[in-house]
């Protein structure tokens, strides 16, 4: 009996030891610790993802090309949120900026519990035969390489504790092709695939790795992959409710926060009016 305090003398469920109590308080701190980096944090997922995991206390480590922005919400997320936030500015696609950003990371930085691969994007929707070359290599490089990239440069955190969560954001467009999306659909495969082999080959080292196939949902994706024509990217969204970011950031806190012996492999998200990549009721 001790150190034995309770809250009300005749039931037991509300008794606490001392030992109790300092079990909470180390859990507390614990989760304070904790580190998640998100690439893409300028809009959409990312954005929302960071404002998630940064009102439960993560501290964040935030990337993406638009500095102005990227500081901006590192600037508002600390000021709402006791946490740490980190922004780093480099391109994926470009290997030596992305080493030089995360080898570079200062000790206090080093235990990544978390690394959200959710830089991407697609650019045209055009006929295999009209396609633009450019616009294939650029969303290969980032949706492919530049998550490859990162992921070898977050590991070797990882691999040193045993302990770590990837998730990589593919999309409906990884798992069925649809007319004229190619060279995203393509690229979002090959996430699908890297997700299926990282889950594999680091099995040993007691690392999750969690891929996240969303729907239609209303971000800049679709200004971005029509080039600035907004009623062509407002078109995408009429007839029906997408999803929206806050909905894939929800999503992405639950499967980090399973217990450390569950892992959501692969899930598939859209909204409720879409089946697959192709089917949207209108
Ligand atoms: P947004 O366009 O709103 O956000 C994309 C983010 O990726 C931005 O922060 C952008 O930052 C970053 N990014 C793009 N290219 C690069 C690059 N070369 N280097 C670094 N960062 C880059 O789109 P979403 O939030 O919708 O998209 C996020 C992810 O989700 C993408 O991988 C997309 O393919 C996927 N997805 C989107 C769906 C949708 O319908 N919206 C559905 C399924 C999947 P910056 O420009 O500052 O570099
Ligand atoms: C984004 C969803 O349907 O435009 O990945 O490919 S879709």
């Amino acid at each position: 009996m001790g150190n034995e305090f309770s809250l009300t003398t005749d039931d037991s469920r509300f008794t606490f030891t001392i030992a109790d109590y300092l079990l909470i308080l180390l859990s507390h701190f614990i989760i304070m610790n904790k580190i998640i980096l998100i690439t893409g944090a300028t809009s959409g997922f990312g954005k929302a993802i960071a404002e998630k995991f940064a009102a439960a206390g993560w501290n964040c480590i935030i990337t993406g090309r638009r500095a102005e922005k990227l500081h901006a919400l590192a600037t508002d997320l600390q000021s709402h949120y006791d946490i740490q936030v980190l922004p780093l500015v480099f391109d994926v696609q470009k290997r030596s900026e992305v080493f030089a950003a995360l080898e570079n990371l200062s000790e206090d930085w080093h235990n990544i519990d978390v690394l959200v691969n959710n830089a991407g994007l697609a650019l045209g929707r055009d006929s295999f035969e009209n396609a633009n070359l450019d616009d294939w290599d650029t969303m290969i490089d980032t949706n492919v390489k530049g998550m490859m990239y990162v992921t070898k440069a977050v590991l070797p955190f990882m691999t040193k504790r045993k302990k770590g969560h990837i998730i990589n954001m593919g999309s409906v467009a990884g798992k069925l092709v649809y007319k004229e999306g190619n060279g995203y659909c393509a690229s979002k495969h090959a996430v699908d695939a890297l997700s299926k082999a990282m889950r594999i080959d680091l099995l040993p080292h007691h690392i999750k790795v969690t891929a996240i196939h969303p729907g239609a949902a209303e971000t800049e994706f679709s200004m971005v992959r029509f080039k600035g024509d907004e009623s062509k990217a407002k078109q995408v969204y009429e007839g029906f409710t997408p999803l929206h970011a806050e909905d894939i950031a929800d999503i992405t806190f639950y499967c980090v926060n399973l217990p450390e012996n569950v892992c959501i492999n692969d899930l598939v998200v859209s909204c409720t009016a879409q089946a697959d990549g192709i089917y949207i009721h209108k």
